[in-house]
């Protein structure tokens, strides 16, 4: 257990380390990236005290640098790699009425070129992962015809598929959704399904990646994960937790059992470390990444925080005793299984992930041993004039 933990990938997303808010203010803090650099340098930190945060998620266009196979050796140097590319095509007034779905074709081709733009960004990256958010929908019934938006939809991810293909065929495309904002009325890819659908007329790379907030409330999300990994396709994570709807807090902090369920699904697959040949589009490769703002507390804590968080929901769910559990369910020993399960819930795994940073070679505690290393007073110093993370603003 301790080896798989200490294996354990969990991506953190530079737009965290970045001012954010919600709509009614973005609150600055001291100490901000001004660029996509800085932003790397402090993922940095975050894997430097945890061990288990090697990767850091780009959004295009908030990180756009001159040079991306320079910022790719940037992150080299500081003992990371870039992690999912993350197109934009929610920013801007073209957007109105959506993105690739938009009734328009001139600005589906606009839409499409950003997201093979972004393809491009990541072969020179090195990243794997190209991850799609589109904030398109329609706010009122009649607005635009439901069945021509999926088929514009369909179209613009086949095209980008293609060029992945053809110009980066180590990446996987990753499909999230999302059931309502910002449009009210239909989301075009507003749940698993929807996005199941696309991905399987695509091809075995694309996959469908769940967003923890981005359902309705009471929404039993393991479920749904168990499903895509029946079915080899689930892409990855993007974890944060939720008290309300798209709230982009501290994954685990409002709900830590919904979290263990969901790595209690992962552990019964076999998900907790890539596949042995590292390959994202193997059926079991699932790519846990954050997706978080830290609207009050201090960036870079908040982010190591969020991965003890991720690691002490696994931790609980690797020590579920598989065997023991499978015994309960083939007797029909309803209440045996279920205590079972919650005997791993209730355990302590906190001694245990100390161990496995020290077996590590890090400090048992990473919080306080980013306090202590001074760089979060060295960036105060150094850096004026943070960036916002891009949305909110
Ligand atoms: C949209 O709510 C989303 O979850 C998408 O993943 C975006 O890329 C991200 O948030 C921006 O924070
Ligand atoms: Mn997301
Ligand atoms: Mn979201």
């Amino acid at each position: 257990m301790r080896k798989l933990l200490a294996r354990q990938h969990i991506e953190t997303p530079s737009w965290a380390y970045a001012n954010s808010g919600t709509r009614f203010k973005v609150f600055n803090q001291q100490g901000i990236p001004r660029d996509a650099y800085e932003k790397i340098a402090d993922a940095a930190q975050v894997h430097r005290y945890t061990g288990v945060a090697p990767t850091v998620a780009i959004h295009i266009p908030w990180d756009t640098v001159d040079d991306y196979a320079d910022l790719a050796r940037f992150a080299r140097d500081e003992g990371v790699a870039i992690g999912a590319v993350n197109p934009n095509t929610f920013q801007e007034d073209d957007y109105r009425l959506g993105s690739v779905c938009n009734p328009d074709p001139k600005i589906r081709r606009k839409a499409i070129d950003h997201l093979i733009e972004c393809v491009h960004i990541g072969a020179e990256t090195g990243s794997k992962q190209l991850s799609l958010w589109f904030a398109d929908g329609t706010n009122y019934p009649g607005q635009d015809s439901i069945r021509d938006r999926q088929d514009r939809m369909a179209d613009a991810l086949a095209q980008t598929y293609q060029v992945m293909t053809d110009v980066a065929p180590e990446m996987t495309m990753l499909v999230e959704y999302k059931f309502f904002e910002p449009a009210f009325y239909t989301m075009d890819l507003p749940d698993w399904g929807t996005s199941l659908l696309h991905c399987l007329h695509l091809g075995e790379r694309a996959k469908v990646l769940v967003d923890t907030g981005h359902h309705a409330p009471g929404t039993n999300i393991e479920m749904i994960v168990a499903l895509l990994l029946r079915e080899g396709r689930l892409g990855g994570f993007h974890f944060n937790s939720r008290f309300y709807a798209d709230d982009d807090l501290i994954v685990g902090a409002a709900d830590p059992f919904a979290l263990f369920r969901i790595m209690l699904e992962i552990v019964q697959a076999g998900a907790v470390v890539p596949s042995a040949e590292g390959d994202p589009a193997a059926d079991n490769s699932v790519a846990f990444m954050l997706d978080q703002g830290h609207n009050l507390e201090p960036k870079i804590p908040g982010e190591i925080r969020s991965v003890m968080n991720v690691q002490e929901a696994t931790a609980k769910a690797l020590s579920v005793d598989l065997d023991a559990l499978g015994t309960a369910r083939q007797a029909g020993d309803v209440l045996g299984a279920n205590g079972i399960v919650m005997d791993a819930y209730n355990t302590d795994v906190r001694p245990l992930l100390e161990q496995v940073r020290t077996d590590m070679g890090l400090a048992p505690d990473p919080l306080a041993a980013y306090a202590a290393s001074g760089y979060q007073q060295k960036i105060i110093e150094e850096r004026v004039g943070g960036t916002a993370a891009g949305w909110g603003a």
